[in-house]
């Protein structure tokens, strides 16, 4: 056998080992359950966007296009099956989107035999990430998701970018239309667009930001309504979730996916972050809005629902869990599509009931050590009645 038949042979195998292989539900802490293995890695990307399959000009069946992390996916259910539209980085550093499908949403994930060719408006992004999905009641799905630039006014700077929010649209998940960028004053990164209209309007959640790592004295997720989403402008921006000192979100925050609608409230899962010594550490919280005023506030359990555990904490940006996809099935089930350390994506699932019941009775944070005290004290005193 030439070396080229065993390796291809090896590869290809293993490719199917590892795209095939069962995940196994773990136990969890009654709000949501983690799964043991990773749903996408780097290493289930295609062989065929990978190597080139000609034993002339590959006999020794070399990679040639290498596949860095497969991270911050937007989610949506099609057809019965459970997509992942996913951020795959190249060794070369450029994001690009592609779609992976399950049958069951927690294992077999497979991509499409390409990845999306995303349409460029007339000033090209260097580099696109994160898609938010939404299928909105216009009827289209949307796609809304980062496009970086240099900053072309510090031309002496090569680290300078800019974040701006890219709009595409599809309705069949294969083409996408894209739409002119949101235009904002500030720069923007995590901007959702929520499902319904409001008051006649698209409605955003937005992340205004100073610089493109720093959201400077503001920050915060934000809430604009948009007349026209084909020239979709923020006009005027309130802040919904602001960060707080001392807190899981203390540096910034942004939304995740499109909230969930529920009988009591709009079920919204966001990232906050905060310094620490080893650099920022990224969890996932969650927050309720009012049905009729989705920009109000009407629950905020306190603390983060997910931060990094075991593998998660490794990875390319260490600390790191990020989420921009979520699915709720019809009987309540709702499948969180996290990524972390942006290195590989993985599932936890919980219930519509469960979440709901986390948000109205997870006690907010006090902000001081004495509250946080106060509150363990009043569980402990009303457990005493039961143990
Ligand atoms: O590296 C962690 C995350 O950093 C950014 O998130 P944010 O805009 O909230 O700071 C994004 O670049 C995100 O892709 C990345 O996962």
């Amino acid at each position: 056998m030439t070396t080229f038949e065993y390796r291809k042979n090896l590869i290809l195998a293993r490719y199917e080992e590892l795209v095939s292989r069962p995940n196994i539900m773990l136990e969890g802490n009654g709000i949501f359950n983690r799964y043991a293995h990773p749903v996408i890695t780097a290493d289930m990307v295609p062989p065929t966007w990978k190597y080139d399959f000609n034993p002339e000009t590959n006999p020794w069946f070399m990679e040639r296009i290498g596949c860095n992390a497969t991270l911050n996916s937007g989610a949506i259910k099609w057809h019965d099956k459970y997509l992942l539209v996913v951020r795959v980085e190249g060794m070369d550093r450029k994001s690009f989107f592609a779609i992976a499908e399950s049958p069951n949403g927690i294992d077999n994930f497979r991509f499409r035999e390409r990845p999306i060719t995303m349409p460029d408006t007339d000033n090209p992004g260097t580099n696109i990430y994160d898609m938010r999905l939404t299928a909105h009641e216009d009827g289209y799905i949307y796609g809304l998701f980062c496009v970086e630039r240099h900053d072309e006014s510090c031309p002496g700077d090569l680290s300078a970018a800019t974040a701006a929010c890219g709009i595409a649209r599809t309705r069949d998940l294969e083409t996408w239309e894209r739409l002119p960028d949101l235009i904002s004053k500030s720069q923007q990164r995590n901007v959702v667009l929520h499902p319904e209209f409001v008051n006649g309007k698209y409605a955003l959640y937005t992340r205004p930001q100073d610089g493109f790592i720093d959201t400077g004295s503001g920050g915060g997720i934000g809430w604009a309504l948009i007349d026209d989403i084909t020239r979709a402008e923020v006009k005027e921006e309130i802040i919904i979730d602001p960060r707080y000192y001392h807190t899981i979100k203390e540096v910034k925050n942004g939304e995740g996916p499109h909230p969930i609608k529920t009988s009591r409230g709009w079920l919204h899962l966001a990232h906050g972050v905060r310094a620490c010594a080893s650099g920022l550490r990224y969890v996932l919280y969650m927050y309720m809005t009012s049905l009729e005023e989705p920009w109000k506030k009407i629950a905020s359990p306190g603390g983060y629902l997910m931060a990094p555990v075991g593998e998660e904490y490794m990875g390319d940006v260490m600390n790191v869990l990020f989420a921009n996809g979520w699915i709720a099935d019809p009987d309540g089930k709702v499948y969180i599509y996290y990524a972390s350390s942006d290195t590989r994506m993985h599932v936890a699932t919980s219930t519509i009931d469960r979440l709901v019941d986390y948000c109205l009775n997870t006690p907010e944070d006090g902000l001081t050590t004495s509250a946080s005290v106060r509150t363990i004290n009043t569980l402990i005193d009303n457990n005493k009645k039961f143990i």
